[in-house]
């Protein structure tokens, strides 16, 4: 059982360990934000950080449902590992919803995550959501082509789980909860050697494959409507719905996550399509076409 200042209780069985809580705090100031938690690479919940956000009300499965309902949406189907581009499949989006509150992970294990296209196509959606004052992202301060597209939207079942993993690049990264509540475990950059390239699963770790993580110290935490968890770069977490749930969410560039994202942003995003850019060119070039004929 478990419970939480802002759910009921409930009888999830996913991962029966519990490990020491992380802070939840309010009427943080950014000073103190950085401070305590930042410089430390600490995470922490902020109960009140998007108070003043619509969507804390305005985005229910029904808004989503009857708004979207006949558009398509990109949705993973779990496989018991990782999520993978090949897991990814298109679904209307209310037969997507309503499998979401009818059904949980053992029935419906498909699970819209990552997902920016839906906040892209329907830039109005931008209104009910603000950045917490929190995570300003220099990513912002760099050319449109070396940056992701954040925030993103996860809707999931009851039970969906998130696998063990690092975020992109070693970004620091923030998700508000707006439906439903989730359980994070996460993991220090320092304990990384017990987490066998993240291939442990935390909910049921097999010991005799990966006998370090008996080691292992994490701290959870779970987040309900109206929080957010700041997820610290480099810091391994693993995620289970309690509920459907409805959350956005975003990874950012800052003090503490800087030099890595950069170089990363800049190999993958600018050297990589400069690349590609460059053989295209090649290939459509008549006088080296006429050289491999
Ligand atoms: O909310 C989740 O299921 C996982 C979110 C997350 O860790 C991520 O997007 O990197
Ligand atoms: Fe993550």
């Amino acid at each position: 059982m478990t419970s939480n200042p802002k759910g009921s209780a409930t009888s999830v069985v996913e991962c029966p360990e519990r490990y020491p809580e992380v802070d939840r705090r309010s009427g943080l100031s950014i000073r103190e934000f950085n401070r305590e938690y930042r410089s430390h690479r600490k995470p922490v919940v902020i109960t009140d950080a998007i108070d003043d956000w619509k969507a804390r009300t305005a985005w229910t499965f029904d808004f989503f449902k009857s708004k979207f309902g006949s558009s398509t949406a990109l949705v993973y189907r779990y496989t018991g590992e990782k999520y993978k581009p090949n897991d990814a499949l298109q679904m209307a989006f209310g037969d997507y919803v309503e499998g979401v509150i009818s059904g949980d992970w053992t029935t419906f294990p498909y699970y819209v995550r990552d997902n920016w296209a839906l906040l892209v196509a329907h830039p109005e959606l931008a209104a009910d959501y603000r950045l917490p004052k929190y995570f300003f992202d220099w990513f912002g301060l760099l050319p449109s082509f070396m940056r992701l597209r954040y925030p993103r939207i996860f809707i999931g079942p009851k039970g969906a789980v998130t696998p063990l993993h690092l975020d992109i690049w070693g970004t620091h990264a923030w998700l508000s909860q707006l439906v439903g509540r989730k359980r994070w475990i996460l993991f220090p950059p320092e304990q990384r050697h017990l987490l066998y390239n993240y291939g442990v699963d935390p909910a049921r770790p097999d010991l005799d494959r990966y006998p370090l993580f008996r080691q292992a110290r994490p701290v959870e935490c779970t987040i309900g409507p109206g929080d957010t968890v700041f997820v610290p770069g480099g810091w391994a977490h693993w995620v289970v719905s309690l509920d459907a749930s409805i959350s956005l969410s975003s990874n950012y560039m800052g003090p503490g996550a800087f030099w890595g994202p950069l170089t990363k942003a800049t190999q993958e995003l600018f050297l990589k399509r400069l690349w590609t850019a460059g053989t295209q060119l090649f290939r459509l070039n008549p006088a080296v076409k006429q050289l491999q004929d």
